[in-house]
């Protein structure tokens, strides 16, 4: 049973099972300012697996979802192929990113009026659905409702805008009681062999997703990433302009942003690290 190969993202793989069936494998790669760094993060691979399967497995009711295993590394998710839609289907709680950019120039995004005098990090009155373009090189970009509704039709359009609130909604009150908040975070949808909207890729983690540390939220500014805040200060200390190669992180470092992501793990799922890489099953129960 080989895999093939079919594709590379920043930091996972992706392989061919069968006609049926894609392997997902996050690497312990990192990035920041869109580059990935030369040090790896012992175990990213493994945390934000394993919150992508405990995410899927606490939402299928809201939505059907790609996952179909969770392999004993930790960090392979093993799925049913689908055909993905055009769209990144990105949900907004707080007004941040490219999100803080088009509001302050239009007082809009992606079509959506907001209230005047909104600041930088603000928590919006209710979560509003802001679709992308899947730039194949460089950034996403911001499209209208209107635009995404004619890249994958109005019917799917209307049904991945609901489901994505849904998702969103579900997460981020769930989330918040345990003092993290999921400021915005992409869903990517596609359509399985039945003709059903199904959610695929991975879903509300780290690299997915701006997480917060509810206890340092003050608005009015940017606030500090949960995960990758260490790294980006020290880069930010190096003078380095944000061009690869980019540089290695101080062991202590490497250190504090892992156990971050740990805690991250733990205080979302519930469960002990050691008991997801012991059996990554725990996370589905
Ligand atoms: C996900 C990506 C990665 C590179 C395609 N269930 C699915 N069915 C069909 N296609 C995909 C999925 Cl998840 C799919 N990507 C994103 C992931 C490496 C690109 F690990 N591309």
């Amino acid at each position: 049973m080989p895999e093939v190969h079919v594709g590379s993202g920043k930091v996972r793989e992706l392989y061919a099972l069968d006609d049926e069936r894609l392997l997902l494998v996050a690497s312990d790669r990192i990035s920041t300012f869109d580059v990935v760094l030369p040090t790896e993060i012992p175990d990213k691979g493994r945390v934000l697996t394993g919150l992508s399967g405990f995410w899927f497995a606490r939402t299928r009711e809201i939505c059907p979802n790609h996952l179909l295993a969770l392999r004993p590394d930790g960090r392979s998710t093993e799925c049913r192929r689908l055909e993905m839609l055009a769209i990144e289907c990105v949900v907004r709680g707080y007004l941040s990113g490219s999100g803080w950019k088009d509001y302050r120039a239009t007082g809009t995004v992606c079509g959506h009026e907001l209230p005047d005098g909104l600041v930088e990090s603000a928590r919006l009155p209710e979560p509003i659905f802001t679709p992308a373009t899947k730039a194949t090189s460089g950034h996403d970009e911001n499209i209208t409702r209107e635009q995404a509704a004619e890249l994958v039709g109005p019917e799917l359009f209307a049904e991945a805008e609901r489901l994505s609130l849904a998702l969103y909604s579900f997460a981020a009150e769930y989330a918040l009681e345990r003092g993290i908040i999921i400021a915005d975070t992409k869903f990517e949808f596609g359509v399985d062999a039945e003709g059903r909207l199904t959610l695929g890729d991975e879903a509300l983690t780290p690299d997915s997703s701006r997480v917060w540390p509810a206890d340092e939220y003050e608005p009015g500014g940017a606030q500090p990433s949960f995960d990758k805040q260490f790294v980006r200060d020290y880069c930010e200390t190096l003078g380095w302009d944000k061009t690869e190669p980019g540089p290695e992180i101080p062991s202590d470092l490497v250190a504090g942003t892992r156990a971050r992501y740990v805690e991250a793990f733990e205080q979302l799922t519930g469960s002990p690290f050691a008991a997801y890489v012991a059996d990554p099953a725990v996370v589905l129960a």
